[in-house]
């Protein structure tokens, strides 16, 4: 006997943004659920079994299941998808149920579980589950341990669960490409006692990187490290959900990287342990204090920390091309140079030309810039004190006194109490003191040794 109670109740959840398609199939495979929406969807609280607290996955969503007797069953669909990258922006992938990346899927250590997978796209693919210990023949690997899915096709992987943690889904079949596209989905397994690492609140997100020219709607497949797009959940700031934090709350965030370049991950304000990676659960005695975590390629890291400190504390990629969009490569350094006879001879040919950089690239912040269409300023997204000139993989965790528990809405620019923003002073900056050289004070000596060429080393002073 099939219930569709879980499933019908968890749809509810999706708040119309998702719909139930397709009809039951007389062969069992069960009901397409999808979503084109990137809104984050609200936790799939669970309608049975062990009462964990559902993740939330930035700007995404998971996928809900029925119960066929004791088998918990999901069916993923891959598909050609378009993305909402930021407003302004959509891209062309290839996803699951109608997004990039596809849904997250929950499960509890030691559930059986049936999923099924169609492929609808154009070439074969299959689903490699990793991390996950499964039976050899499961772990879908294309020509090694399984045939490949072929287009129109659905396949089915059962398993038992034998790990908690925090793994992911990915293609083993044309992996650049697919990858490439988009193709990737987080997994995340509770532990069978809902008290062990327990936390508040449960963050989950992948970072994934595409090569999009400006104007462009279709990643460049083959490319293979000169990315112009690092996401998070394929989304670039001002796109990505903040992650909303109740002050006292004990909060886990978890963090896949299936980019081809490693991405040291900090965020300001509490400092927080590595309790999970892919491989399992961090004992306590090996947890160092840490403000920055490295997530490598291929890997999953789960930190934790207990939002003390009220505030928009920013959470970002430490590499700073990485928190920067598509328009931001490929600029020309002009630090310094005085550009205003070039923009005369340029705007003989090109009436708006506007130079750009010659004090720093921060004015590109606050630029209102002609581009072309489907493309993302290089630094975006504006806070209550101006510009904030970050694009690419940043967002804010918002910790906010008494939140409802359930409550993860947006709650705006943190409120600082009065005094506690820094403020300018008025008034000339005294000079630093300088050695006084011989063209007054602003202009030091500086000894350069000149080597001539042709002089044998020899060394002339100025
Ligand atoms: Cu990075």
């Amino acid at each position: 006997m099939i219930s569709r109670r879980n499933l019908m109740g968890a749809a509810a959840v999706l708040a119309g943004a998702a719909a139930v398609s397709g009809r039951a199939q007389a062969a069992a495979i069960p009901e397409v659920v999808t979503t084109t929406s990137p809104a984050m969807q609200a936790p799939l609280v669970p309608a049975s079994g062990p009462a964990y607290q559902p993740v939330v996955t930035l700007n995404g969503w998971t996928l809900p299941w029925r119960m066929n007797s004791d088998w918990k069953e999901l069916h993923l669909v891959a598909e050609p998808v378009v993305r909402e990258i930021a407003p302004g922006m959509k891209a062309h992938l290839w996803g699951y149920n109608g997004q990039s990346p596809g849904p997250t899927l929950e499960f509890v250590e030691g559930d059986k579980v049936r999923i099924f997978v169609t492929n609808k796209l154009a070439e074969h693919t299959t689903i490699h589950w990793h991390g996950m210990l499964v039976p050899n023949g499961m772990d879908g690997v294309g020509g090694l341990t399984q045939p490949q899915i072929k287009p129109g096709r659905t396949f089915v992987y059962e398993f038992t669960i034998r790990k908690s943690g925090t793994f992911m889904y990915h293609p083993h079949a044309d992996e650049m490409v697919q990858m490439a596209m988009g193709m990737m989905g987080a997994i995340v397994v509770h532990p069978r006692d809902p008290n062990q690492h327990r936390v508040d609140r449960d963050f989950v997100f992948l970072m994934s990187s595409y090569d999009i020219d400006p104007g462009s709607y279709l990643p460049k497949v083959a490319t293979m490290t000169e990315f112009n797009l690092w996401t998070w959940n394929s989304r670039v700031f001002p796109g990505i959900d903040p992650l909303v934090v109740r002050r006292g709350d004990r909060v886990r965030v978890r963090i896949g990287n299936l980019t081809m370049t490693n991405h040291p991950i900090h965020l300001h304000g509490p400092s927080f342990r590595v309790t999970c990676t892919d491989g399992g659960w961090v004992p306590e005695s090996a947890q160092l204090p840490e403000v920055t975590t490295d997530v490598p390629v291929g890997a999953m890291r789960a930190f934790e920390l207990i939002a003390d400190e009220p505030g928009d504390w920013a959470l970002h990629c430490h590499k700073s091309h990485h928190t920067m969009n598509a328009m931001g490569h490929n600029v020309k350094t002009f630090i310094g140079v005085q550009q205003r006879d070039l923009t005369k001879a340029i705007r003989k040919l090109l009436p708006d030309y506007t130079p750009m950089g010659s004090a720093g690239m921060a004015e590109m912040g606050s630029m209102e810039m002609p581009m072309p269409d489907n493309t993302l300023p290089m630094m975006t997204g504006f806070g209550q004190f101006g510009p904030i000139e970050m694009g690419g993989m940043f967002s804010v965790m918002k910790v906010r006194e008494g939140l409802a528990r359930d409550d993860y809405k947006d709650p705006g620019w943190y409120q600082h109490p009065t005094g506690t923003v820094a403020y300018e002073v008025k008034g000339p900056a005294p000079e630093a003191p300088r050695r006084q050289g011989s063209r007054g004070p602003m202009h030091e000596e500086i000894e350069v040794t000149v080597v001539k060429p042709g002089t044998n080393g020899h060394s002339t002073q100025h």
